[in-house]
């Protein structure tokens, strides 16, 4: 499911500001990514009707390029729609309690910024954790202080088979120093949502995998 390297872009409606979302999001699954986190935040957040329409669209062109679609924090509208998976932070529903309503089959992922948090989510059954933020975030009100890639050297080290995704300020120009923490994927909302060419900024993000290697 994280293959390395995983390319996991995050949108909402308020991050795609020059582009229309759906456009923008077809673009990236064209560019490659690995799977899509719809994360629907903020004032101008869409709601009821509108949102399940928005999510469905979304969930259309992520099955016609074979991308799992996640949803962030809403169970509700992932069992609905029939989403390929959930992702939960700290503050939402917790991770255990989230497994039972989703069954096995569905994906699990789970924030967490501690090795404690860990244990717990990987004990609640997630299938992989977002740690973050890693680098200084534009796109995250309530983020914590930038943690740098340390917990996620300790995370894998100690849990090699849980796969790690970093979230957090990561751009094609800083991911390398998150792949060689040895994560198996990176997050990211503004890098690709902001990019002028979202399919070169694609190719770069991948491109660091290597670069991540080499050091
Ligand atoms: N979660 P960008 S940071 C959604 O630290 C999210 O858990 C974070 O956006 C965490 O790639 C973040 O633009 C925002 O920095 C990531």
């Amino acid at each position: 499911m994280f293959s390395r390297p995983s390319i996991y872009f995050i949108m909402g409606t308020s991050n795609a500001k020059e582009k229309e979302p759906h456009f923008l999001l077809n673009e990236a699954l064209a560019a490659g990514i690995t799977h899509f986190q719809l994360r629907e935040k903020g004032e101008t957040a869409l709601r009821g009707e509108a949102l399940e329409k928005f999510a469905r669209e979304c969930q259309a062109l992520c099955t016609q390029y074979g991308v799992p679609f996640i949803i962030n924090d809403d169970v509700e509208l992932a069992l609905a729609i029939g989403a390929d998976g959930v992702h939960v932070g700290q503050e939402d529903m917790h991770c255990g309690d989230v497994r039972a309503l989703i069954g096995a089959e569905k994906v699990l992922g789970v924030s967490v910024h501690s090795e404690e948090e860990a244990a717990q989510a990987i004990a609640g059954g997630a299938d992989y954790l977002g740690m973050g933020p890693v680098f200084a975030t534009i796109s995250k009100n309530d983020a914590k202080e930038p943690a740098g890639v340390r917990k996620i050297i300790e995370v894998t080290r100690k849990y090699p088979q849980v796969p790690i995704v970093g979230i957090g300020g990561i751009t094609s120009e800083n991911a390398n120093e998150v792949w060689q923490a040895g994560a198996a994927g990176i997050a990211v909302i503004s890098a690709i949502a902001q990019a002028r060419d979202v399919s070169a900024e694609i190719g770069r993000l991948r491109d660091s995998y290597e670069r991540g290697q080499m050091i």
